[in-house]
């Protein structure tokens, strides 16, 4: 990949608002701008691309944010995405808001219709920020070449400031092109006529685009503002460290927040385990203690939590996935770490709320706490002795034989086929909940998910971000044979830039995790039924390998040529015709 140039070298620096545009994410390190390119935002991309910003075209905008989302999770800092008007910004809206409910640092650049014609019919035009609003925490809309720069600069601040989000920077297409371009068409749109109106709209016109390049040449060279992280209170952390170091069974539950903005996983990680304590990893923190570690724990969580006698919540709020704070027993010490203060308390009042970054508090409370304790030998014991059972009886479950794939012994084929720097990409529904307790993400930041929006159609945006973001790293995704529709046209985007994915689709002919409660309850499947499918030729008619597995016995050699074919920078999809299973039986996610 190309190093971003230094603005000397740059063609037509700052001649345009797009190339200020394109500084202002230089000088924030930006190295992928992901879009899809529209005439609103040309002067961005090519502002961008002269700047030796990769800029990485897809088929859907969604996509463009996905994988600017999954570059922030994986590299700590804001991911950006380039969108066109309307349209394009409507498009990226289930994306955005995906980001802002997993607290993803985002910036998204919105095209906008000339600032003159905004509101009298131009192509386009909505009033884009009462839309985009509820999904960000900054919607900027730019009314100066100037105020390009500086907007941008606060777009990064804000998404990473307090509890991270997306941030959005509206830049109205008359304010990317040059002063000479933008005078002369507004002279040409104002006409020549002599009648007072005419005149008087020349006039005003004049003045207008006065306004929008005033001070034009005045702007300082951009800049990235500091952010600090929050850090929970001194008298939050002692409270923390006094109710833990009485705790006989304490458990600590990681969520994505400790790891979003981590700015380095790897000592977080020695923090956890000098803790001591047994650990549950789950969303974006799931891979931080690596695969074996003595004190992950994988399995049972419900029961773990209702015989703890000290729950630290370290960025993992009492959501539905906790059953809204129900599985931790109401006697219990709760210590909630967030950087929000509502999910802090969410559902249920924590003991001690430590406001602030949770993985920073966990490295506090480590760098405090007395270390590992003998007498919580046994209660260790008690709960390693339990996981232990539980993936036994998993082993028993890949035994199963069936008319085709079984999907545990495909998943645990999986998590043997994988290389140690793999990087897990999750979008399905009961394939990849199941996978979620088979599949062992290998280190820090080696799970994407959505998150609690349950977003289906992340993967392809979420594997293009993770696969930019560590070369040469495997990148697999686990689809549901439902999920897959979303992304698939991106194979595309895939072979046109050499992006080389690994993706598994669990094909089921069914969108599995609905029937299953639907079916039961209402006795009617209406709405949930798929064919098997030949998705692999979908991606070969894109120019990938595609791979269809229809018994078990052909699994190993279908991963190893997937694998072959990504090392030769080839992107492939295997098909897997998957038996039922009842292994997700009774959950239900509400
Ligand atoms: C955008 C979106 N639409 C619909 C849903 C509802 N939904 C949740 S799980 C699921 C089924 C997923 O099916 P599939 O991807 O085939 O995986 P499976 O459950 O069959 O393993 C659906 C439709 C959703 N979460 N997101």
């Amino acid at each position: 990949m190309a190093e971003p140039k230094a603005p000397n070298d740059v063609p037509n620096a700052g001649a345009h608002g797009g190339d200020r545009v394109a500084a202002a994410l230089q000088a924030h390190g930006v190295r992928f701008l992901f879009t899809l390119c529209g005439g609103h935002i040309s002067p961005i991309l090519v502002g961008a691309k002269a700047r030796g910003i990769r800029v990485v075209d897809v088929r859907d905008e969604a996509t463009a944010v996905f994988a600017a989302d999954a570059t922030a999770r994986l590299a700590g800092a804001p991911g950006v995405a380039a969108v066109t008007a309307g349209p394009g910004v409507t498009n990226a809206l289930t994306a955005l808001e995906n980001a802002r409910l997993a607290q993803s640092p985002v910036v998204l650049l919105g095209g906008a219709a000339p600032t003159a014609l905004q509101g009298r019919g131009a192509l386009q035009d909505i009033d884009q920020g009462p839309i985009v609003a509820p999904c960000v925490k900054l919607v900027k809309r730019v009314r100066r070449v100037r105020d390009l720069a500086p907007a941008v600069e606060e777009a990064f601040a804000v998404a990473r400031d307090g509890v991270p989000g997306p941030a959005f920077v509206e830049c109205p297409v008359d304010l990317l092109y040059d002063e000479a371009s933008i005078r002369a068409w507004y002279a040409e749109a104002s006409g020549k006529g002599t009648s007072i109106p005419e005149r008087l709209l020349r006039f005003y016109l004049q003045r207008h685009v006065a306004k929008l390049f005033s001070a034009g040449g005045e702007a300082r060279p951009p800049r990235a503002r500091d952010v600090a992280a929050p850090a929970a209170s001194e008298s939050s952390l002692a409270a923390a460290v006094a109710r833990l170091a009485r705790a006989e069974r304490p458990l600590v539950v990681i969520g994505s927040q400790a790891l979003t903005l981590a700015p380095d996983p790897a000592r977080l990680a020695a923090a956890v385990s000098r803790l001591g304590a047994p650990v549950y990893l789950s969303g974006m923190a799931r891979g931080l203690l690596g695969r074996d570690h003595p004190l992950l724990m994988r399995h049972q969580r419900r029961q773990a939590l209702r015989e703890a006698d000290c729950v630290v919540l370290a960025g993992a709020p009492c959501d539905f996935r906790l059953d809204y704070g129900r599985h931790v027993r109401r006697s219990s010490t709760l210590i909630a770490a967030n950087r929000s203060a509502r999910d802090a308390s969410l559902n249920r009042r924590p003991d001690v709320a430590a406001i602030g970054d949770a993985g920073d508090f966990l490295e506090r409370l480590a760098a405090r706490s007395g270390g590992v304790a003998p007498h919580r030998d046994a209660w260790l014991a008690t709960l390693c002795a339990r996981d232990g059972a539980r993936e036994a009886e998993i082993d028993k479950q890949t035994q199963v034989r069936g008319e085709h794939v079984n999907p545990i012994a495909l998943l645990r084929a999986v998590d043997r086929a994988a290389s140690d720097d793999a990087v897990f990409v999750a979008d399905g529904g009961d394939f990849v909940a199941t996978a979620s307790y088979i599949v062992r993400p290998r280190g820090p930041r080696g799970w994407l998910d959505p998150g609690v929006f349950g977003t289906l159609g992340v993967g392809a945006g979420f594997a293009l971000g993770a696969a930019l973001s560590r070369p040469g790293a495997e990148v697999w995704i686990l689809f549901g044979d439902g999920a897959c529709g979303w992304s698939l046209t991106e194979f595309d985007t895939f072979v046109r830039h050499g992006v080389p994915v690994i993706a598994v689709v669990g094909n089921d002919a069914c969108w599995t995790q609905i029937a299953r409660e639907q079916v039961k309850m209402l006795h009617d499947d209406v709405g949930t039924t798929l064919g098997r499918t030949a998705y692999h030729e979908v991606a070969a008619g894109f120019g990938a390998e595609g791979i269809v597995v229809k018994t078990d016995a052909e699994v190993p050699q279908a991963l190893e040529r997937a694998r072959a074919s990504a090392r030769a920078g080839k992107p492939a999809l295997v098909n897997v015709w998957l038996d039922r299973t009842d292994f997700r039986e009774g959950s239900i996610s509400m």
